[in-house]
């Protein structure tokens, strides 16, 4: 008795651990970085060939809300914001949203070609920005869901589902675009970064089920009334 229940705190010290192996979700940039770096990727759809890395600016004041993050464009290349590495489980987040805001100083350029990419299992995904932000803080909602994204570039084919899970399931890292004017001199900056959930995991019942308990509710009363009509 006594080893099968050391064997059950066993268990439940491994499930603790699985659970804590999950890093943020979230990251706001309140009081630092957040072991956020910029990568100086080749650019022109290339996001494999790294010609830099540094450590993100973090700013103190002046983001969306409090802190924010902030990169210069070191090289004719593309700027990118990186998520720290060896995230974890985000299969949770499987149809929900990645949300951010991002902020430019200098007006884009150029046609739009800005995306975010997630990797892990020794692949990466890559789904188009949708539009470029301004010198204010710029809102983006990302669906995470496996049609918004291409293998490699926006020139990829659409990516699978089942591989679509694989990546979100082991997610080592995720970068977002900082790159938008024609010429090595922006400066961007990142803030309120968070996954979020479909909301679909917590239904709100419909009316027509609302109708369902409503007439449940007076067949009983009904009911209730006849038994106490004989007694
Ligand atoms: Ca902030």
């Amino acid at each position: 008795m006594k080893g099968t229940a050391t064997l059950k705190l066993l268990a439940l010290a491994g499930a603790l651990t699985l659970t804590s192996a999950l890093h943020a979700q979230s990251w706001d940039f309140t009081s630092n970085a957040q072991g956020w770096t910029i990568h100086d990727y080749a650019g022109g759809g290339d996001y494999a060939t790294l010609l830099g890395s540094t450590a993100a600016t973090f700013n103190a004041a002046g983001g969306n809300t409090g802190g924010f993050i902030s990169g210069t464009d070191p090289s004719g290349g593309s700027l990118f914001f990186a998520s720290p590495t060896g995230l974890g489980n985000y299969s949770a987040f499987a149809g929900g949203t990645l949300n951010f805001s991002l902020t430019t100083n200098l007006l884009p350029d150029y046609a739009d070609d800005s995306v975010v990419i997630l990797r892990g299992s020794s692949l990466s995904l890559v789904a188009p920005l949708g539009s470029q932000p301004a010198s204010t803080w710029t809102d983006y909602s990302l669906l995470l869901s496996a049609g918004n994204f291409r293998y490699g570039n926006l020139g990829g084919a659409v990516v699978s589902g089942s591989d679509f899970s694989l990546v979100l399931s082991s997610l080592d890292q995720f970068l977002i675009n900082g790159e938008f004017h024609n010429g090595v001199e922006e400066v961007s900056g990142l803030d309120t970064v968070a996954f979020q959930r479909s909301t679909n995991l917590t239904p709100v019942p419909e009316p027509s089920t609302y109708g369902v308990m409503g007439a449940g509710l007076l067949a009983g009363l009904a009911f209730w009334r006849r038994r106490r009509a004989r007694n």
